[in-house]
């Protein structure tokens, strides 16, 4: 079996589908996808008004050294640049390309492949396409962060992703070729914590970090500061709900999907219905095995690369939790 069979050069075109500038984990997914995919795309959702978020995607795959993956700025949501956490650090320095539509038809159709769409933020984007070219719906291969079935941290709303926009979480996932999702209640959960006691945050604040992690560094620490100021009495953490669906676009054996019929309420929220939508959902995660998988491609592990670095936040965080032994 080929271990990375991604950076073959006649292998599938991954798009990252993001809200990147928020949670930490849009970028460690990004980061992550610039090491293990070849032909990556990235849309940004959820768009600030002058596209922050793609400004910010650009600037951190040039300084990975992949200034051939293409950045489109997706579509804006109302309130977006208060779910932007990156302000002031990234300068426009290049007309935004805003044709999500023209760049996903451009790769379906220069390709036999699938296109392995990875849905790490609110499903605009690809409503907008399969609406306007529904002939694509068998080559786009939808595998999406969020939902949740059975139980909740809150059952009194959907999960993050679906409700920022319902009707295209709902348009996706009627219309999108066997749409999969790693649902919020196995994303949600300790084992996936990363926290300002991780190793993770040691390692890309510590003072001689590379310079190529420094917009990772900001957004942990600006992510985490975002955190105590909405819930001072929490450890403010990251849930790595992006990369374990990165994990699963890319067929990594770590989330176990079987097939339910649901139908989607108008607020997003999603109940199990015989006359719904087939979809498939996860089922069941192997936390330890992703951990492995994530740890393996990004280049920092607390045991090989940092193992007395101190965190150079200047942030005052409330840590009094313990953090993950993850990176
Ligand atoms: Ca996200």
């Amino acid at each position: 079996m080929n271990a990375a069979p991604y950076l073959a050069p006649d292998s599938p075109t991954v798009v990252l589908d993001t809200d990147l500038g928020h949670d930490l984990d849009d970028m460690l997914t990004l980061w992550a996808g610039t090491r293990l995919v070849r032909h990556l795309g990235v849309i940004t959702t959820d768009e600030t008004e002058d596209y922050q978020r793609a400004h910010l995607a650009r600037k951190v795959l040039n300084s990975h050294g992949r200034p051939d993956v293409p950045v489109i700025a997706g579509r804006r949501l109302p309130g977006a640049d208060q779910r932007f956490v990156m302000g002031g650090l990234v300068q426009p320095t290049w007309p935004a390309c805003t044709d999500v539509l023209g760049y996903v038809s451009a790769i379906c159709e220069k390709s036999t492949h699938p296109v392995i769409w990875v849905g790490m933020g609110p499903a605009s984007n690809l409503a907008d396409v399969l609406t306007a070219r529904p002939d694509l719906c068998p080559q786009i291969r939808l595998t999406m962060m969020g939902g949740w079935l059975d139980r909740y941290r809150n059952p009194d709303r959907a999960s993050h992703n679906p409700r920022m926009d319902p009707a295209a979480f709902d348009l996706v996932m009627r219309t999108a070729h066997k749409p999969r999702l790693v649902m919020s209640s196995h994303t949600n959960v300790d084992e996936l914590a990363v926290t300002p006691t991780s190793d993770l945050y040691a390692c890309v604040t510590r003072p001689n970090a590379p310079a190529e992690l420094d917009l990772i560094a900001q957004n942990a620490s600006r992510w985490f500061a975002y955190r105590a100021r909405r819930a001072p009495q929490a450890v403010p953490s990251s849930w790595m709900n992006d990369p374990l669906t990165l994990a699963a676009a890319l067929d990594v054996p770590v989330v176990e999907f079987v097939p339910e019929t649901v139908r989607i309420e108008a607020d997003a929220r999603m109940n199990r219905d015989p006359g719904g939508y087939p979809i498939q959902v996860s089922a069941e995660v192997d936390y330890s095995g992703f951990l492995s998988w994530l740890t393996a491609a990004l280049p920092l592990t607390a045991k090989h690369t940092c193992p007395h670095s101190k965190p150079r936040s200047t942030h005052t965080i409330d840590t009094t939790g313990k953090g993950m032994p993850f990176v």
